[in-house]
């Protein structure tokens, strides 16, 4: 070990994905839980808004489900107490946060994951992160301004 940092090769990419800690995440006192998960993975937080989301913009959100059994369900949950909306920015950001979130049903995901080791029921799976770059870019519009994103420099970045 010559104590050099292992560099990736150009096809690294640095992105910026939508993350929200869902209203049960919070009553169940996981934010702290979720945001560790995220930051021990190397991922940086570059804007967070503490909020109740009216249905209007949760229904926005989630238009792509609008019509689906579990819809009107979905956005009774979502607006029924606080979210945690975040922006979280860092190398292949969109699939590391998936990863760390797990499958959307929580029987299905694996320990080690958000939803399989604190989830119970698909339509309570704790947090949303977004599946693509066009999803993130959209909802990161949805739910902040530029002025909201605070970049920062990463100290660690050449250990991670
Ligand atoms: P993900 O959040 O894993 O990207 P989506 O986008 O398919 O999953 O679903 C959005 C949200 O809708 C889920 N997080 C979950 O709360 C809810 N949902 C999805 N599928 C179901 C289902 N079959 N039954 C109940 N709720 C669902």
């Amino acid at each position: 070990m010559s104590g050099e940092p292992h560099r990736e090769g150009p096809s690294v990419s640095v992105e910026r994905t939508f993350s929200m800690i869902k209203p049960g995440a919070l009553q169940r006192r996981l934010v702290g839980e979720i945001l560790s998960r995220v930051e021990r993975k190397g991922l940086r937080v570059v804007a967070a808004k503490m909020m109740t989301i009216d249905r209007g913009l949760a229904e926005r959100h989630y238009a792509e489900h609008l019509g689906k059994p579990f819809y009107a369900g979905l956005i009774d949950y979502m607006t029924s107490g606080p979210v945690l909306a975040l922006v979280v920015e860092g190398e292949n950001a969109i699939g590391a946060l998936r990863s760390l979130a797990g499958p959307t049903a929580p029987a299905e995901a694996p320990a080690g994951t958000i939803r399989g080791d604190f989830g119970c029921r698909t339509q309570r799976n704790l947090i949303h992160a977004s599946d693509s770059p066009a999803s993130a870019a959209r909802e990161i519009a949805l739910f902040f301004s530029n002025e909201d994103i605070q970049p920062w420099k990463d100290g660690n970045d050449e250990w991670l």
